[in-house]
């Protein structure tokens, strides 16, 4: 099936966002249960608001090989006990796909890890692109005092795979200790989960 040029605008002005998107998916404080170390201070956020944690806007493509989507996310600030606010995380259901990130606003670090045991976490403010290769899980983590703003592009066929990651976590979390974002080791990941 042809499928036709897509031209759109993506303003970095104030409340950047896009001329023209298919998809608007929000992301509460209460979708994130189990995902932060300390269940404690995540319920006492929550007790006060269910705030809105990450926005996705998203180009939708068809869900075939060669189609590519796109989109821009915004990933509010804060922390809960000393673990800053991120995404859930990921595989792609097609571990065989990769997927580009550029950051636009903010300063935050890319979690990612391979089910193989492979692990990295780079740098990921303003400026900043990574490329995540087939195979490894993701996460964006936002450490400063702003929104962390970013564009992504993906396969259209490459589907989420949550499950993993919702049930073990990633390898390494990313914490605030002496007022410097830190990478630790995840004392709840257990490779039998
Ligand atoms: C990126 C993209 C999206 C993804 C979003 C939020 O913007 O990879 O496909 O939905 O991050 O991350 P998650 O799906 O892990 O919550
Ligand atoms: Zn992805």
């Amino acid at each position: 099936m042809l499928t036709l040029p897509i031209p759109f605008v993506l303003s970095l002005a104030d409340e950047a966002v896009m001329s023209r998107y298919d998809s608007h998916t929000v992301r509460r404080l209460s979708s994130m249960t189990g995902y932060y170390q300390a269940a404690e201070a995540f319920t006492a956020l929550l007790t006060v608001e269910d705030a809105l944690h990450y926005e996705v806007y998203g180009i939708d493509r068809p869900a075939v090989a060669g189609e590519l989507i796109s989109g821009i996310t915004r990933l509010f600030p804060g922390k809960v006990g000393h673990e800053y606010f991120m995404t859930k995380g990921h595989y792609h259901a097609v571990l065989a796909t990769g997927e580009i990130y550029y950051a636009l606003r903010g300063q935050g670090m890319m979690v990612m890890e391979t089910p193989e045991g492979e692990w990295r976490v780079e740098p990921f403010a303003a400026g900043q692109v990574v490329y995540v290769p087939p195979r490894w899980a993701h996460r964006t983590v936002n450490t400063g005092d702003e929104a962390l703003l970013f564009f992504w592009v993906c396969p259209a066929d490459a589907g989420h795979d949550y499950g993993t990651i919702a049930e073990r976590g990633f390898r390494k979390i990313v914490v605030e200790v002496e007022g410097t974002p830190t990478i630790l080791d995840n004392p709840r990941w257990s490779p039998s989960c």
